[in-house]
């Protein structure tokens, strides 16, 4: 089996490398900038030693709020290496978000782009405990109500090298946060091994990656799909992770696949469509892949074949969750089923169950559960959820109903509940609607997931304002921007229709039966 030492610091997958002599091969390249192993050790030693002089110490937490540059990476490291706890921030969270993540950690000293530094702001920075700013890749803006300080001159003046933090390999290494039903997420605490743990089971067994592999993945390193994809799996073997910056246009995509030549692509389903029937598609030269891997939303046949068509390549399709930290259902190069979200992982157990909490037979459907080595142990501070995700001795109950086939393939059926996956991340369309039913234009809401015809799913909402005379166009753009201010902003209903009162059940509730019915987009 697979053991990590019991004193184990996350920092190693970087620093191993320079053990391993790598030091001079490309670690990260792209439009914002390259480094070599060697460098990226010293920048993020540098940075260690900077967050330490803030007056911060073992298991504090640190927030990055960074754009997929050297920078993340270098920052991520240094917090890990200095015994910090990072926490990998979506960009796009608003700043009243904001405060609830920094209020919710306590965190004193917080890591953003200079892009985003504005987004800490007078709501953002309310009631918490933040200290610092530290702005990286261009200057710190006026407005923040904490100190700023501008990363580039002021890291430069530590130390270049720093010893890894004596962790244990149980001990608590960074957070992401998910979606929570009423408005407050929760935070997804990661463990020192776990990083190496995903680089042992899905890189080494699925993608079977190389020094020699050059890693291009479209989700940012804030998700876990991303960092696992851009970090973790091309710094465990030493190979090259492009790192884009920025919205990920099909054009931009296109044209970074030209310039720096992947070997290895991750996407999701919206990305793929958008990519297949982009205009300038024919401008790309896709020769250079050798593997194009898909997770996060169930992959169609037409997006499967249309990418097929485009590249000559197939796409490796997989099933992951933030608590597990990476992928633990997949197909292979190999060993593949159209339609499937794939077979076991190495490393990871799953077991089919129905509601009782007991096996299901052969073949027949039941609610997925996965044990192994990176699940997260627990949602800081969050007991009542953690009981109900975690069970019976690190078993995560995933919610996702599946059936397996007889080759140990398994396939999506639906959710157990109803959540949804819209591009890819989760949203309770409760959370919207609770969101929606704020705003003082609208007497009553329902908002509900509909499946579009490639399978997969969208929000709408069905709306009852109170000036019934006001436009609707106008109301719809500003009910979803309300909601892009208030959640993160994928969460938005693609679709509003206005009615002049909701549908009701014989006891009074909204019949939401009846609305799915009429709900076509
Ligand atoms: O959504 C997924 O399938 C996924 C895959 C890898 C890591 C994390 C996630 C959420």
């Amino acid at each position: 089996g697979f053991r990590i030492p019991e004193r184990y610091n996350a920092s190693r997958l970087l620093f191993d490398n320079l053990d391993k002599g790598r030091g001079e091969r490309l670690a990260v390249t792209g439009p914002a900038g390259e480094r070599t192993y060697a460098e990226l050790c010293s920048e993020a030693s540098q940075f260690g030693h900077a967050l330490l002089s803030l007056g911060l110490g073992l298991g504090d937490r640190v927030l990055l709020f960074l754009e997929d540059t050297p920078a993340y990476p270098a920052v991520f490291f240094g917090a890990l290496r200095a015994g910090l706890v990072p926490l990998l921030i979506n960009t796009l969270t608003p700043s009243d978000l904001l405060q609830f993540y920094l209020s919710d950690s306590g965190t004193r000293v917080a890591v953003s782009d200079a892009a985003f530094a504005d987004r800490f702001d007078a709501v953002a920075c309310a009631g918490t405990n933040l200290e610092t700013l530290v702005v990286v890749n261009g200057d710190a803006p006026g407005g923040c109500p904490v100190k700023t300080i501008a990363a580039a001159s002021w890291v430069e003046s530590f130390p270049r090298t720093l010893a890894p933090a004596d962790t244990h390999r149980d001990d608590m290494a960074f957070w992401m946060y998910s979606s929570g039903s009423t408005g407050r997420p929760k935070g997804i605490v990661h463990l020192q091994h776990d990083l190496a743990y995903t680089a042992e089971s899905y890189s080494r067994h699925i993608l079977e990656l190389s020094a020699d592999d050059v890693c291009f993945s479209v989700p940012k390193i804030f998700f876990a799909y991303g960092l696992g994809n851009s970090l973790t799996f091309p710094f465990s073997v030493g190979a090259t992770s492009v790192l884009l910056p920025g919205q990920p246009k099909p054009s931009a995509i296109f044209e970074t696949i030209n310039r720096y030549r992947p070997t290895v692509f991750f996407g999701l389903p919206t990305l793929y469509t958008a990519l297949t029937k982009a205009p300038d598609a024919g401008t790309a030269d896709f020769s250079s892949l050798r593997l194009a891997v898909s997770a996060a939303e169930i992959l169609s046949a037409e997006v499967f074949n249309d990418w097929k068509a485009l590249t000559g390549r197939e796409i490796i399709e997989g099933l992951g969750s933030t608590e597990v930290l990476h992928i633990y259902l997949s197909n292979t190069a190999s060993t593949k089923k159209l339609g499937a979200a794939g077979c076991r992982v190495p490393g990871y157990e799953v077991t089919l169950k129905d509601k009782e909490g007991r096996a299901v037979l052969a073949g027949e459907e039941g609610i997925l559960w996965v044990r192994g080595d990176s699940n997260t142990p627990s949602y800081w501070n969050r007991a009542d959820k953690t009981a109900e995700t975690i069970r019976d001795g690190g078993w995560i109950y995933t919610g996702d109903r599946f059936i397996c086939d007889a080759d140990g393939f398994y396939f999506f059926r639906g959710r157990a509940d109803d959540l949804v996956k819209i591009s890819g991340q989760w949203v309770y369309p409760l959370e919207v609607e609770l969101c929606l039913a704020d705003h003082p234009a609208v007497r009553e809401c329902a908002v509900l997931a509909i499946e579009l015809p490639d399978r997969r799913m969208t929000l709408k909402a069905f709306v009852v304002v109170n000036d019934q005379s006001i436009e609707h166009e106008q109301t719809t753009r500003l009910l979803q921007d309300f909601v892009k201010s208030k959640l993160l902003p994928y969460k938005y209903p693609r679709a509003i229709e206005f009615l002049k009162e909701l549908p009701k059940t014989g006891t009074g509730k909204i019949d939401r039966q009846s609305l799915l019915k009429s709900g076509h987009v």
